[in-house]
Formats: C-alpha cells, sequence, structure tokens
C-alpha cells in the first residue's frame, strides 16, 4: 500500500478558497475514484511547480496535451534539475543530450531523442507530432527540425553540471546511484475537464552515460504510454531495465485487464524483479492513473516520490516499494 506523505498545503485550486485544514481533510480522500472528467495532474518526483504549471491550463479548461507540455517545460529550465533540461548532466564525453516525448487522447505521439542544445525538447516532441508524419527524430536530424522551426541553440551545460562531470571523470566509473543519480526526470500526466488523457516524459538520461545513449524516456511505450480508454502511464530510474519490460504499455496493458494504477505498477516492478539480474543495485519507478482519476506508483526501492495535483491542492505522495 502506498504510504502517503502528506504535505504541501499552499496552493489553492479551482477557486475553493479552501483553508489549510481543509485542503489536509480534502487531501485525505485522494485518491479517490473521481468521476473522468475531474481534472488531475500527476508527475514523478517532487515536482510541485511543475504539476502547479500544469493544473493552471487545465483549470482555465485547457486541453490535458497543453498541460503536461507546459508543465514538464518548467522542468527542463530549471538549472537545479539536473536530470532534465538546462542544467541536466552531461554525458561522459561532456555533452548534455536529451530526451522527450508526448502522448495525446488519440494515441499521437512524437519523440525527441539524442537532441543537444535545444532547452525544450517536449515541445520539439509535440511539433514532431504535429508537423511530421513521424514518431521520433535523433541527434542532428531532430536538431536541424528544431532550429528550422524557431527554437534557438543554446548551451545546457551548467557550470554545476560541468563540476560534477569533472569530478566524475576522475575515476569514470559508471555505476547508476539509487535515486541520485535518476533523480529528477519528469514524467507527467495529466486528465482534462473533457476527461481525456494526455503525457509527456523528458529528462537529460542517466548521468555520464555513453554518448549516444537513449533511455526509456522518448520511448513511446516504456518511457510513457497513455490510451485514453484506459489510462496511462510515465517510468523513471534505469532506462534500460524499462525498456526491457517495456514498462509504461506493460501498466497500461495490465490496467486495461481490470488492475487498479496501484497493482499494475506493481506488478510491472515485480515483472522487472523476477527477469532481470541485478535489480538491487538500481531503481526503476512506474507512476499510472486511469480515466477515473485513480492513481498507483510503486518502484524497487523506497525513495521513489510523485507530486498530485486535483481540486483542492497539491501534494507529493509516497510510492510503495519492492524492496
Ligand atoms: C533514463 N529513465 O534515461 C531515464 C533516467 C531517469 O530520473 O528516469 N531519471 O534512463
Amino acid at each position: 500500500m502506498t504510504n502517503r506523505r502528506k504535505f504541501i498545503a499552499q496552493a489553492i485550486l479551482g477557486g475553493l478558497g479552501l483553508s489549510v485544514g481543509q485542503q489536509g481533510k480534502a487531501a485525505s480522500r485522494w485518491p479517490i475514484s473521481g468521476l473522468a472528467s475531474e481534472p488531475a495532474v500527476i508527475s514523478t518526483w517532487n515536482n510541485v511547480a511543475a504539476n502547479r504549471k500544469a493544473w493552471k491550463v487545465l483549470k482555465k479548461g485547457g486541453r490535458a496535451l497543453d498541460a503536461v507540455e507546459q508543465g514538464v517545460r518548467v522542468a527542463e529550465a530549471n538549472p537545479e534539475d539536473m536530470s532534465v533540461g538546462y542544467g541536466g548532466r552531461p554525458d561522459r564525453d561532456g555533452k548534455v543530450t536529451l530526451d522527450a516525448c508526448i502522448m495525446d487522447e488519440e494515441g499521437n505521439c512524437g519523440s525527441v531523442c539524442f537532441l543537444q542544445d535545444i532547452k525544450h525538447p517536449i515541445s520539439v516532441a509535440r511539433l514532431v507530432m504535429e508537423k511530421t508524419p513521424h514518431v521520433m527524430l535523433a541527434g542532428e536530424g531532430a536538431l536541424q527540425f528544431a532550429l528550422e522551426n524557431g527554437f534557438e541553440r543554446e548551451n545546457l551545460l551548467t557550470e554545476d553540471a560541468r563540476k560534477s562531470w569533472e569530478e566524475w571523470k576522475k575515476e569514470s566509473h559508471y555505476q547508476p546511484v539509487i535515486n541520485i543519480e535518476n533523480h529528477d526526470t519528469i514524467g507527467m500526466l495529466a486528465i482534462g475537464q473533457d476527461g481525456n488523457l494526455s503525457g509527456a516524459c523528458t529528462t537529460s538520461g542517466a548521468a555520464f552515460k555513453m554518448h549516444g545513449r537513449v533511455g526509456d524516456s522518448p520511448i513511446i511505450g516504456a518511457g510513457l504510454y497513455v490510451d485514453n480508454e484506459v489510462g496511462g502511464a510515465v517510468a523513471t530510474g534505469l532506462g534500460e531495465a524499462v525498456i526491457k519490460t517495456a514498462g509504461s504499455f506493460l501498466v497500461v496493458e495490465l490496467m486495461r485487464q481490470g488492475m487498479s494504477p496501484q497493482a499494475a505498477c506493481e506488478e510491472a516492478v515485480r515483472r522487472i524483479t523476477r527477469k532481470q539480474k541485478g535489480y538491487e543495485d538500481f531503481q526503476v519507478a512506474f507512476l499510472a492513473i486511469n480515466r477515473e482519476g485513480k492513481a498507483g506508483a510503486y518502484s524497487i526501492h523506497k525513495g521513489f516520490m510523485y507530486a498530485l495535483s486535483r481540486q483542492g491542492g497539491h501534494e507529493v505522495v509516497d510510492a510503495g516499494h519492492f524492496i
């Protein structure tokens, strides 16, 4: 069972004017079996600022697709978030290379991977979806497409990220560190007032990865999957492990078969622990929401949490864990 850590009683949503105490009361009802049309935003880790931005879009009656794009852009622009966009840790050659994807309620999707020098890969992914006959653009081609569409080239390597790379180079040892190295990739799912679902996922990937390495985050079905009839799922953690099990697709398919979002996330994690050696040494976490608005999350190791926003407030919830 999810162990709930309740806090953040700050933002007041939906013009309800609830006091902090009332919010606490509202929070204890979550997750609720709300109406399909009850808007919600859910995202990996504790990125409440991103949720807030997404919520603003939903509150005005905007599309869930716009909400998730706007929401994850907050993380992409934040230099302190060292796993996403600007300020992301570089690969072993000192290059910041970004992966992102987006999916809407009709199953349309767009993705970029191994993209450099562009601060908002999620918006490039959206344009791939909307303006091209393709789903995924990589590397130079993705950059060219971005530049042709008005995105500006920017240096994304911050001083802090450069220093951590210099530090890493002293030993050049590649070993994922649970909940540290892989912390902060943002996967976000939203349900709009019209009941439609969309999702987005964006990351700078595993720190100090091999140049050219692409993780799960830009891969539809691995880092993100949305089916408007069922629900959506996102993944974070060691991308290779998520890809091997087609993680987010698996979670959505388990929900389609009748599992709750929580049970589906638990089964997907167990699938990894049953089939993949060395799971004790890496983290994978899944986060899901079904179209009734029920949420669930589960990870291999302790330490994963998610931000949940609904009418009434934002909260950060600790996920259950296998080990
Ligand atoms: C990757 N899944 O590239 C990403 C990393 C991640 O939080 O989730 N970081 O493997």
